[in-house]
Parts: structure tokens; C-alpha cells; sequence
């Protein structure tokens, strides 16, 4: 199901978020790294963003391994919220320290509009769950569950959503050890278990969500077993599905053909037709000063002169009659205006 063209005025993020992760059918999340990928994201109609820390690493140029401060993380989410209304779930890797930085990320996030995080039970500085997966150390269980429960007390909005990444079997501790790990994050508050696996089958995934027999949300990042058929998922009970790095790889590898082609042919030609510059249906680029009248509570000015004394010169040049003056307690504060 797409996400609504608008949606209804008090229907946050956090809550569609939340409402995705309790839901009865599978949901999926996109990934996205920047404003341009958050707002192409919901142009496909996704109805959920997955703020991923390799693919918001790879597009400041650095390695997904902590290497770009929490706070640059947070500057990145602005644009990233600015530009999408959906809800954005954040890789915010180990939480960027010790319960007290889950604590300080909680409030930044509430307050910059992101509806929630994913922690994952390893140590900072993170690594990449597919690098050496096997020789990676993992959170002791006692001081995760401390994480969790500091960000669930942090929160101001009940909504806002924590979801523990169980590394255990990517980092080799077997199955037992996950399920183990998982019970004791959904008792510290987890609103949701992300269960990840690095097989190229998902042998593993489905025998945790049988385990697991419904305790908690489940979400999934089928990355490695991308293969699978979506329904298996279903079948399986998973709430949600992350399509984790999709947007970066396919934007660097059309990038790279198309800065090679240009340097090669000395030549914008070849390219012209492969970008995105020509499409009359992306208003993606956005490269034009906008002629629309700033949206204010005030009411339109009701001349072009009164227009040009209130509104930046290029949009009162824009200035129209409009048909239907309704008088506003503004119009009556602001006379001269309206
Ligand atoms: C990310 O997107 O940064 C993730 C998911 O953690 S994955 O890279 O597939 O481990
Ligand atoms: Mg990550």
C-alpha cells in the first residue's frame, strides 16, 4: 500500500511508524541518505524511510563505521525530514556511545521530526554487520537493555519508536543466544526486534520468527537473501522489511557511468537523455525560484501594491485578484495588508 498523496493534518509520523510496526500486514521501508533520496523515496510511495548509517556515511564520503559525528547524522535527518513527510527510521548504529548519548540522540531526533530509532547490540565505534561478521564483539546483554530503557524514558512522544538490532547471528552466537537477546530487549521496551542475518538464504530469519512465535514486531533486512519471494516474509509473521541500501548503490552506479561517459567523450550528448534533467515529471531538481505566494495565516494581499509592500519582489510580481476575499480577525488587525 502507497502512502496517501496528503496526509491528514495530526496524523504524525511517529504514530505512522508505530502503526506500521503493529501492523497486521507486511510494511516496507525504503532507504534514504539525503533530502533528494528522501523525497524520491516518497514519489515511489513508500510510506516509511530507513535513515541507514552505511548508506548517510557512504554519501558524506566516509566509512560506516562512526566516522561522521552523531550530530552531522542529526544535520543530515533535517534535510531528510524537510524534504519527505514520512516517517523516518534512523540506523542510529549503537546509539553513538553509552545510555547517556541514547538519552541526548532521543531528544535530537524527537525534536528535528524523526519517529524513531534502531540500535544495534554491538560496541562504538560500529562496523558494517557484513565485514568480518564472525569476529565482531557484541553489547553485553544487561548494559543494551540500560540503552533501551534510557531512550524509552527520554521520549516525549509515546510514539516515538526503539528498535533493537539483534546482531547475534551475524556475529556467529547462534540461534539461542539471538532469541535470548531479543526477549531480553522486548522486557527492557523494544518496540520491535530487527533480526538480521548475512545468509544468502533465509533459513535462519524464518527459524527465529518461528521461535520467536509472535512475542514482538519483526523487522527484517533481506539484503543478503534478497532472493527470497516477498510472500515468504508474510508467511512468516514479519511486520516490516527494509530495503537497507538500494538507493545509494543505484545512484552511485549511475553517477559513475555518467561522470565516466562525459569524461570520456568530452561530450554533455551522449548523456542528455540518461539524466533526470529533461523529465517533465520530476520536480526532484529543484533549480527555480518559486513564484507561489509565501502560505501564511495572513490573508493574500487584495492589491498588487500591498503585495509588493509585504511579499519578496519575485513572488508579488506573481500577485493575482483573488475571487473570494474572506475577511479574517487578521484582516481586521492587519488592515493595511489585506
Ligand atoms: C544499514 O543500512 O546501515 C544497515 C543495514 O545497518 S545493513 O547495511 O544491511 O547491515
Ligand atoms: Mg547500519
Amino acid at each position: 500500500m502507497n502512502a496517501p498523496s496528503t496526509i491528514p493534518v495530526g496524523y504524525s509520523r511517529t504514530l505512522r511508524l508505530r502503526e506500521m510496526l503493529t501492523s497486521n500486514r507486511l510494511e516496507f521501508l525504503m532507504e534514504a541518505h539525503n533530502g533528494i533520496s528522501a523525497r524520491i523515496a516518497r514519489e515511489a510511495g513508500f510510506k516509511a524511510i530507513w535513515g541507514s548509517g552505511l548508506s548517510i556515511s557512504a554519501q558524506f564520503g566516509v566509512r560506516d563505521n562512526n566516522e561522521a559525528s552523531w550530530t552531522q547524522v542529526v544535520d543530515n535527518l533535517e534535510f531528510m525530514a524537510d524534504a519527505s513527510d514520512l516517517p523516518i527510521l534512523l540506523d542510529g548504529d549503537t546509539g553513538y556511545g553509552n545510555f547517556n548519548n541514547v538519552r541526548r540522540l532521543v531528544k535530537k531526533l524527537e525534536q528535528h521530526g524523526i519517529a524513531g530509532v534502531c540500535i544495534e547490540d554491538k560496541q562504538f565505534p560500529k562496523t558494517n554487520s557484513f565485514i568480518n561478521g564472525e569476529a565482531q564483539p557484541l553489547a553485553d546483554i544487561d548494559e543494551f537493555c540500560g540503552k533501551i530503557k534510557a531512550g524509552k524514558d527520554s521520549q516525549s512522544d509515546p510514539n516515538f519508536s526503539i528498535v533493537a538490532h539483534v546482531e547475534a547471528l551475524i556475529a556467529g552466537w547462534g540461534m539461542e543466544e539471538a532469541l535470548k537477546r531479543a526477549e531480553a530487549y522486548r522486557q527492557a521496551g523494544a518496540d520491535a526486534i530487527l533480526i538480521h542475518s548475512k545468509l544468502s538464504k533465509p533459513d535462519e530469519i524464518l527459524t527465529f520468527a518461528r521461535e520467536w512465535a509472535g512475542r514482538g514486531s519483526l523487522v527484517i533486512v533481506p539484503t543478503k537473501y534478497y532472493s527470497t519471494p516477498t510472500d515468504v516474509f508474510r508467511q512468516a509473521g514479519i511486520s516490516c522489511v527494509i530495503w537497507a541500501n538500494h538507493l545509494i548503490h543505484g545512484a552511485v552506479s549511475a553517477m559513475q557511468a555518467i561522470a565516466k561517459e562525459i569524461h570520456d567523450s568530452e561530450t554533455l550528448v551522449n548523456v542528455e537523455d540518461r539524466t533526470s534533467r529533461r523529465s517533465t515529471k520530476s520536480s526532484i531538481c529543484r533549480t527555480r525560484t518559486s513564484t507561489r505566494p509565501p502560505r501564511t495565516s495572513i490573508c493574500p494581499p487584495r492589491t498588487k501594491s500591498a503585495a509588493r509592500s509585504c511579499w519578496p519582489r519575485a513572488v508579488a510580481r506573481a500577485w493575482k485578484p483573488s475571487r473570494r476575499i474572506v475577511r479574517r480577525s487578521c484582516c481586521r488587525s492587519r488592515a493595511s495588508r489585506c
